[in-house]
């Protein structure tokens, strides 16, 4: 870590073990973190799954059957990472309108996913009245307050504050993007959680893009986890498309925040593949190159399939089925999301306030 309290990189690439002369990064990296090969074939499906699931949703937008979609292909490692380091038991995740892989990493079923963008009944997280994915699923501990910018990450202050107050030692991750860096209530919540050394992980998707508007437009700094130094904490740069430097650099946060060290800032750089969400067209301010190099450059999952074949983890045959058993799961949930009814109008007053309450 440097003097500026910022680092870049996690030092998984340059570790060795003493004695072990030519150690390459690709022969240690999971075993450094206490990764089975087991868990992360299972990590990698759920990233497979939750990418199958986002084309599918796209789909049945452009069915005229979704209403809308924040994809989150290209921020999968930084989402199923993130989530995956920490205890889904115990700590509370703050999402955002884009986090539908973290949702997946932490075992919300296909068929809620499409529910929620269906807007039928049995949708999990407002009884269907809200914007997909966003409302409140406890059973997951996922709280997705509101689909205003940046608005969520004082509320996940407060949860935070509840944490360390109770003595429970839970953790609150709040993820954001770049363009919600530059809102106040950002700067408000970061500058809170610095004061009362919150047990909180601020983690900012950067895909250098808000809607249209690029990064150099947003601020005058390169990285947004300088800004932890104006709240003095740590703020850390991390590969969001490298999901074993993600799991790090999250797992390192999470200790900090349970041993009452306070937050850290987390800036996990990724690419967003698709437009901004399915309303928006972004043939109109990046070109066609530009995406094609990042898809080649930035893919998490070509990523994490290239090391577990060299690790000798994962077969080209095995990753043909784990794609047919993804898309076959994802087919059998769009059939029962498409014969599920729309929610009955006398449950009009249902779930406003609360799921499964009369909110008059
Ligand atoms: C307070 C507020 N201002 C503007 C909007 C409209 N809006 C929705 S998403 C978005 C861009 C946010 O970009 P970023 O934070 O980088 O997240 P990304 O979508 O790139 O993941 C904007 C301006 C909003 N929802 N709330
Ligand atoms: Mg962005």
């Amino acid at each position: 870590m440097t003097n500026c309290n910022s680092v870049r990189g996690m030092g998984l690439a340059t570790k060795s073990k003493p004695g072990i002369a030519a150690v390459t990064a690709s022969e240690n990296r999971h075993n450094l973190l206490g990764l089975t090969a087991e868990r992360l074939l299972d990590i990698y499906q759920r990233m497979v799954l939750s990418r199958t699931l986002d084309q599918r949703v796209w789909q049945l937008n452009r069915q005229g059957k979704a209403a809308i979609v924040a994809s989150a292909q290209g921020h999968e490692a930084a989402q199923v990472g993130s989530a995956l380091a920490l205890d889904k038991d115990r700590d509370l995740f703050f999402t955002y309108y884009r986090s539908m892989a973290v949702c997946v990493a932490l075992g919300v079923t296909p068929t809620e996913v499409l529910l929620t963008f269906m807007a039928k009944v049995g949708e999990p997280f407002s009884g269907a009245r809200q914007f997909p994915l966003h409302g409140a699923y406890m059973q997951h501990r996922i709280i997705n307050v509101s689909n205003v910018v940046a608005a969520h990450l004082t509320k996940a202050d407060g949860a935070a504050l509840a944490f360390k107050t109770r003595q429970e030692f839970g953790v609150v991750i709040a993820y954001f993007g770049d363009g919600a860096s530059s809102e106040g209530e950002c700067h408000e919540a970061m500058n809170f959680a610095g004061v009362h050394r919150l047990p909180i992980i601020f983690f900012c998707e950067n895909n250098r893009y808000a809607i249209s508007v690029p990064l150099d437009k947003q601020m005058a700094i390169q990285d947004v986890a300088i800004r932890a130094q104006g709240y003095g904490f740590p703020g850390v740069v991390v590969d969001g498309s490298d999901l074993l430097a993600v799991m790090e650099a999250t797992g390192n946060a999470a200790a900090r925040a349970r041993a009452g060290e306070g937050p850290t800032l987390i800036e996990a750089k990724v690419e967003r593949f698709m437009p901004h969400t399915s309303d928006d067209d972004d043939r109109r301010y990046r070109s066609k190159a530009e995406l094609e190099e990042m898809r080649g450059k930035a893919d998490p999952l070509g990523k994490l399939r290239s090391y577990l074949l060299e690790q000798g983890i994962l077969t080209p045959e095995m990753d043909k089925a784990y794609l047919a058993k993804a898309l076959a799961e994802v087919n059998e949930a769009t059939d029962f999301a498409e014969k599920a009814p729309y929610p009955d109008t006398s449950t009009f007053y249902d779930h406003l306030h609360s799921p499964g309450t009369r909110g008059v």
